[in-house]
């Protein structure tokens, strides 16, 4: 007899592509059905069968206070009550802006929009509009969302179906974007030496979430920083990911780089559909309608998504959080590396504030050639084996994973003994 998710799945394979409102939901590269779930409550899920998982996918990044936090419940209600949309401003959009200029200094200005694929699309075009030029430079296995420009040996769902460059895309369209290879500094410096004066942005992840978890090296930040600067390029850290999820700041926080765009998603909106970008005031006075950029929406700074993202960066700036998150995701990642040496498993992790990254191989990747050497039947395995056991991990090889600040010392007790266990069998 068939169980409810996959019965559920083989119905919704019949009226929605690949059953999936977005790809990396699919399980393709890790093969079986995806869950379904129900409802969430702090690091647990439970799906439409009633089992409980431990959650390290966090709606891919959101979920950094869990889910149902109380204070973000109510704010939603609370909004909800006074009216869904309006299509004009708000008195909480301007809370918003003010309050994102106030946590990242680097934000002069900011708009609000739907989805982080939209602050990045938009970010693209206001650097364009400001520097007349149309050359964009991205890193292979970073990915900035689905617009057109940026899909090129892109990462994330792209990557983990080994598709990275989409069909349907012009040509034409990509032909101004240049891709070079993340933390490679002498790429970059050949790359500016012979095109710089035509390069209208630098677009990056600061620290890369799309092919699962790489940090940017220090140098690469500096040359970066400095030749964008020489240039007159725009440099643009899509913050979506790591936005209010590496650190209080960000990775620009982190890192003490100063972007002059950047964009935000995510724990932004804390679980509801809001993206932002912002920066230098001089670049974004170039947007309608004060300047000749145009970008618009109609749920641009949706009245219910700003008060869930205000409620949770209330709560993610309050001191000690970043402390006690980092120091969760580090004895998750301790942990579990600790259990893999005792198995004698290749094995390696990395983190930074509640975001991580696992591979199979010996030493954390720095780069995406070093990401494609880690072995990704082992981690179909892993995934597998610590799903059974109730731990619910992204189901790609290509994706980060999240903790948030519900999750304490008996989930990251029960998930490392569940990663024991997965070890033990892989062995076996
Ligand atoms: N950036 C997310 C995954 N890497 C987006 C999730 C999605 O594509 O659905």
């Amino acid at each position: 007899m068939k169980s409810r998710n996959e019965v559920l799945f083989e119905q919704s394979q019949r009226v929605i592509p690949g059953g999936v409102n977005s790809p990396v939901r699919a399980f393709r590269s890790v093969g079986g059905t995806p869950r379904f779930f129900r409802r969430g409550k702090g690091a647990w899920l439970w799906d439409e069968e009633g089992n409980a998982y431990i959650d390290y996918v966090g709606s891919w990044g959101p979920m950094i206070l869990g889910h149902c936090h109380p204070e973000v419940v109510q704010a939603v209600q609370e909004a909800a009550a006074d009216g869904l949309s309006f299509g004009a401003p708000t008195a909480r959009e301007l809370e918003m802006a003010q309050t994102l200029v106030r946590l990242m200094p680097s934000l002069e200005m900011v708009r609000l929009v739907s989805s982080g694929t939209e602050a990045t699309m938009t970010a693209i075009r206001a650097a364009r509009g400001f520097t007349g030029r149309d050359v964009v430079v991205k890193f292979e296995g970073c990915y900035h969302g689905h617009a057109d420009a940026l899909l090129v040996k892109a990462g994330s769902g792209l990557l983990t179906f080994g598709q990275p460059s989409s069909a349907g895309v012009p040509a034409d369209t990509t032909r101004h974007t240049l891709v070079l290879d993340y933390n490679d500094v002498e790429g970059l410096e050949k790359t500016f030496a012979s095109r710089g004066d035509e390069i209208a942005a630098v677009i990056l992840e600061p620290v890369v979430g799309n092919m699962n978890f790489v940090r940017p090296s220090e140098s690469f930040l500096r040359t970066l920083r400095a030749l964008t600067e020489k240039h007159g390029a725009v440099l643009i850290f899509d913050e979506v990911m790591t936005g209010f999820r590496v650190g209080p700041q960000g990775a620009q926080g982190l890192f003490g780089i100063r972007p002059d765009l950047t964009t935000l998603g995510k724990v932004v909106g804390g679980g509801m559909p809001l993206g932002a970008f912002g920066g230098r005031r001089d670049i974004m006075e170039k947007l309608a309608p004060l300047g000749p950029v145009y970008q618009a929406g109609t749920l641009s700074g949706n009245p219910v998504a700003v008060a869930a993202g205000l409620a949770t960066l209330r709560l993610v700036s309050e001191p000690g959080f970043f402390e006690r998150l980092s120091g969760t995701t580090a004895a998750l990642v301790n942990g579990m590396a600790a259990e893999a040496r005792r198995h004698s498993v290749p094995f390696s992790a990395d983190a930074l504030g509640g975001m991580f990254g696992v591979f199979f191989r010996d030493r954390a990747p720095e780069s995406y050639a070093q990401v494609l050497q880690s072995d990704r039947d082992a981690f179909n395995r892993f995934f597998h084996l610590m799903l059974e056991q109730g731990i619910y991990l992204a189901p790609s090889a290509f994706e980060a994973g999240f903790v948030s600040a519900a999750h304490g010392a008996e989930e990251i007790r029960k998930t490392v003994a569940a990663a024991g266990i997965a070890f033990g069998r892989m062995r076996g």
